[in-house]
């Protein structure tokens, strides 16, 4: 075990910066337990909308490695997170992945609690009991303008507050909170998660991506002066987008600047806004808005998206008329879950609206066409033969997740040691 132990540690120390991560942190179940511990146990992770919670008693369960974690709306409207460990004798209370309760009972010996965590009922205690001290452990949630965060940590990275102030004025605009679910996919890859965020943060391999590249100006992803000849014409078409949606976020208030901290703090996040090509307005097949019901009182669909990522497990697009969520979590060393959650304006009427085929389309796809690959790509790395490769100028965004991903562990073997 000991000697084990200081494996991980030197293959975490001794990582080259600039290659992809050798074989045993994508396929090693050492590293899957230890990504849990160092990574998903840490910091601070993206596991819901709001909107998939509207009504106090809307919970949803998360399960990381061997923790459950409940996240559900209280009578105050708040949302907060306890583990889903009874007090009694440790029962995982809730067993569905999402519902909607009074309160949260077992179903072993009925002890109950309230929406709050408060054990309310426990039958036949000895006298001297004091169910104030059985409420259930409590996990920390922040909800920033529509999204829920949770943090198992006892002492949650202090950075978030910062994140949240600066991401808030990109997304307030688009009143997530008010929103409601079109639709969610959960899909499972046949891969590392690591694998699965490392896919979502390069376009190199977009050209696999046929529905999502259309989307795009074809210079995405190129440094400017990398842009190839041929995609000069581009390029201009690109330039005159890009001007007109900075007038138009300006002219609304929409803050558009890009912030990039992917790898230089515990939360690491990037955000932009954007043009879309085609008719700029959403990802569909023609660009069009998806739903005729915008998200906010936006006197133009044509917004491009608002981009943002944040590690280690979520990466998001807001456009004018819905917005798309994607949350990862790890099932395993070679499988992962991809949740993918549509959102519409409340009052947003399908068949009406919007047509969920349309909406769902390019991304349904994007998300088929990715698992296929990362399910490629994790094959591969458990051969053997598999050795770690340079990742190019169009990669940088995977180098500063690896580079995050490594950090974390560093901070978490030194204050093990
Ligand atoms: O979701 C994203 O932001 C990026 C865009 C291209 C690759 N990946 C899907
Ligand atoms: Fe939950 Fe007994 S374990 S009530």
């Amino acid at each position: 075990m000991k000697q084990a132990t200081s494996d991980v540690g030197d293959l975490v120390a001794r990582r080259p910066a600039g290659q992809s991560l050798e074989a045993p942190f994508y396929v090693g179940e050492e590293f899957f337990d230890l990504d849990i511990e160092a990574v998903f146990a840490r910091s601070w992770l993206f596991v819901a909308a709001e909107a998939e919670l509207p009504e106090p008693g809307d919970y949803v369960t998360v399960d990381l490695g061997s923790y459950s974690i409940i996240v559900v709306r209280d009578d105050d409207e708040d949302v907060r997170a306890f583990h889903n460990v009874c007090r009694h004798r440790g029962a995982r209370i809730l067993n569905e992945e999402r519902g909607s309760v009074g309160n949260i009972v077992c179903g072993y010996h009925r002890w109950t609690y309230g929406v709050d965590g408060k054990l309310l009922y426990a039958e036949s205690q000895a006298p001297g009991f004091d169910p104030s001290c059985f409420g259930l452990r409590s996990v920390h949630a922040r909800t920033v303008a529509g999204l829920v965060f949770i943090c198992l940590a006892q002492e949650p990275p202090e950075d978030f507050d910062e994140v949240a102030a600066r991401i808030a004025p990109y997304l307030a605009p688009h009143r997530l909170a008010e929103a409601k679910v079109a639709t969610q996919i959960d899909l499972v890859e046949n891969g590392n998660w690591k694998l699965t965020m490392e896919n979502n943060r390069e376009c190199y391999h977009c050209v696999g991506h046929p529905e999502l590249q259309a989307c795009y100006f074809p210079i995405y992803g190129y440094q400017e002066k990398d842009i190839p000849p041929a995609l000069r014409p581009a390029y201009e078409r690109f330039l005159l987008a890009d001007a007109e949606a900075r007038r138009t976020y300006d002219s609304l208030g929409l803050p558009y600047a890009e912030i990039e901290e992917l790898d230089t703090r515990p939360t690491g996040f990037r955000i932009q806004r954007e043009p879309l090509d085609l008719a700029g307005e959403s990802y569909t097949p023609d660009g069009t808005a998806a739903c005729t019901r915008l998200l906010a009182d936006f006197p133009t669909a044509r917004l491009g998206r608002l981009s943002m990522h944040i590690q280690p497990n979520s990466w998001f697009h807001f456009m004018a008329d819905h917005a798309i969520t994607f949350s990862v979590i790890p099932l395993g060393p070679d499988r992962t879950l991809v949740r993918t959650t549509w959102l519409v304006h409340a009052d947003a009427v399908e068949g009406i609206d919007y047509d969920l085929d349309t909406m769902t389309k390019v991304w349904k796809a994007t998300n088929d066409q990715d698992a296929v690959l990362v399910a490629r790509a994790h094959r591969g790395i458990s051969s053997p033969a598999y050795l770690p490769g340079p990742y190019g100028p169009t990669e940088e965004q995977v180098e500063a997740f690896v580079n995050w991903y490594v950090t974390r562990l560093k901070a978490h073997l030194e204050r093990r040691s």
